[in-house]
């Protein structure tokens, strides 16, 4: 067939591109209307995209969107500010809905965007991860940070560089480890569990439900999706609490939630820290100050401020060095004898 004939549709095999940040393979697809006769030739990447190095990039940003946004106001502020602080352009639409839909549509404008490098906090691990995978087909390195992806839809190492958070399950697993000790493994817990889906919420439980499970004298009476929202966290305590009477303890996967049971408990005068005690995670000042005041027993940490170690991150993966596919920050926990001490470090 004459090269020059040719017609349609095809991919021309593309040689394997050595990018700054180590090697990718790519290929070029190229469509040629065959009416007017013009081709367009697009890349598309096989594997881990390189990343030129640049003084300044173009960083596209997609934030989930929360309606009471308190540790997620902290998370954004730590990404806005880092990319100032580098003189970057940061590309960002905060979004207006929780609709994970929302967040999908979001991601493909700023891979039409054609943006440098792309950093996402999925809103749950099943939606999101679809796009991670086109944004490496579109040759835009991602790398996720805050909540988790379905590594069997978006690989690590292959469909994005790193995941940049906190370990869910370990944080379950030391507020659980906490009321053990606080409790001598004696107590009836009502769990309320972040927004259905999401690696913070599957993590947390897993963690905390598998310790609970080894101790006798300890059983979670009901666990119960409130999204991880205060005013979520209000009405499903208006269900769940008197449907429970003999809890004596409540296990919120976040500060927020806990917010919304202290509201519903002091509403119906219960005096939480004396009828029933709560535990929670995140470590927010309003938190940290409820642990001052006897209303939250114990919260054990998630700190939201990633931006300095994802632009570092950015700045390494550019140069070529090899980054490890997940790198998770240690977490404490607080209660009544150092929260105190915390107050300053709490966002
Ligand atoms: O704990 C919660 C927010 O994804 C770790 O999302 C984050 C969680 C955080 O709704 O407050």
């Amino acid at each position: 067939m004459k090269r020059n004939n040719w017609v349609g549709i095809g991919v021309l095999a593309g040689s394997t591109i050595l990018g700054a940040c180590g090697s990718s393979d790519s290929s070029t697809a190229t469509t040629t209307n065959t009416s007017t006769g013009t081709s367009t030739t697009t890349k598309a990447c096989t594997s881990l995209p390189p990343l030129a190095k640049k003084d300044k990039y173009t960083v596209g940003f997609s934030q989930l969107w929360e309606a009471a946004p308190l540790w997620r106001k902290s998370n954004t502020k730590s990404i806005v500010d880092e990319a100032a602080k580098r003189g970057w352009d940061l590309v960002y639409n905060p979004g207006t809905t929780d609709d994970a839909a929302e967040q999908v549509s979001r991601i493909q404008a700023l891979i039409d965007a054609k943006v440098d490098v792309i950093i996402v906090a999925p809103h749950d691990e099943t939606t999101i991860s679809p796009m991670v995978v086109k944004a490496r087909k579109a040759c835009i390195p991602v790398f996720i940070e805050d909540r988790g992806v379905d590594k069997t839809v978006a690989v690590p190492g292959v469909d994005y560089v790193s995941f940049i958070g906190s370990d869910f399950e370990t944080e379950g697993a030391l507020i659980a480890q906490w009321l053990i000790t606080k409790t001598g493994g004696t107590a009836k817990i009502v769990e309320f569990e972040g927004t259905t889906g999401s690696s913070a919420a599957v993590l947390r439980k897993k963690g905390f439900d598998a310790a609970i499970a080894k101790q006798p004298g300890m059983k979670i009476l009901a666990s119960q999706s409130a999204d991880f929202d205060p005013v979520t966290g209000y009405n499903v305590a208006k269900t769940l609490l008197p449907a429970n009477p003999t809890a004596d303890w409540i296990y919120a996967h976040n500060d927020g939630m806990a917010f919304g049971i202290i509201k519903y408990l002091e509403e119906n005068g219960k005096k939480p820290g004396t009828d029933i005690k709560i535990i929670s995670i995140d470590g927010t000042i309003e938190g940290t100050q409820d642990i001052i005041d006897g209303k939250i027993e114990a919260i054990t940490e998630c700190n939201p401020k990633f931006g300095p170690l994802l632009f570092d991150s950015i700045v390494k993966y550019s140069n070529g060095e090899t980054l490890p596919v997940s790198m998770m920050n240690k977490d404490r926990t607080f209660d009544s004898t150092n929260a105190a001490t915390y107050l300053p470090e709490a966002f």
